[in-house]
């Protein structure tokens, strides 16, 4: 028997196209009144890929043809009894027109403007080697949920 705490298993993907990131505003839900890539609880039977695709296509109304996963964070709270897993995605081809949904309200921001002031703290940390086409993985250490007390990130060669 293990005492070992699965953790949840989420994705996040996002959207990079002529110098600009698709991001989605969270209206309501876990991360709410933070801007964030889209994505999701993987469901069971489903592959993080899966899970991914169908979490852009219900937040965001689009559907990324060329999506690959460039990390793999772990987030531990202090708070929370389970961590989450979270796979992150990069995509720069889809089809549809971003909407509006019911969660997100996406829009296009500027490489060079990124609003890191108003998305998860870790973000920041990570961007720069997601932006920079870098695969990556890292664990953060959160105390009240929001605020990072540690963090570990290194460059990988695969996932
Ligand atoms: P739903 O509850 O909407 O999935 N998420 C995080 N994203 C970033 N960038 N940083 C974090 O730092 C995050 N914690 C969770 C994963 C929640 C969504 O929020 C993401 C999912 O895409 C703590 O089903």
């Amino acid at each position: 028997a293990s005492s070992a705490v699965e953790p949840k298993i989420l994705t996040l993907l996002m959207v990079v196209q002529d110098g600009k990131v698709l991001l989605g505003y969270k209206k309501r839900g876990f991360g709410e009144g933070m801007w964030n890539g889209f994505g999701g609880k993987v469901e069971p039977g489903e592959t993080p890929t899966e899970g991914a695709l169908r979490e852009l296509r219900e937040e965001a109304c689009i559907d990324a043809t060329d999506a690959t996963e460039r990390g793999v964070v772990t987030f531990v709270y202090d708070d929370k009894p389970r961590p989450m897993q979270v796979h992150i995605f990069h995509a720069s081809q889809f089809t549809g027109v971003p909407t509006e949904t019911d969660e997100m309200r996406p829009a296009w921001f500027d490489l060079e403007a990124v609003p890191f002031d108003k998305m998860w703290p870790d973000d920041e940390l990570w961007y720069p080697m997601f932006l920079a086409g870098k695969k990556f993985s890292g664990t953060f250490w959160f105390t009240n949920t929001t605020t990072i007390v540690r963090h570990e990130l290194r460059e990988v060669e695969s996932l």
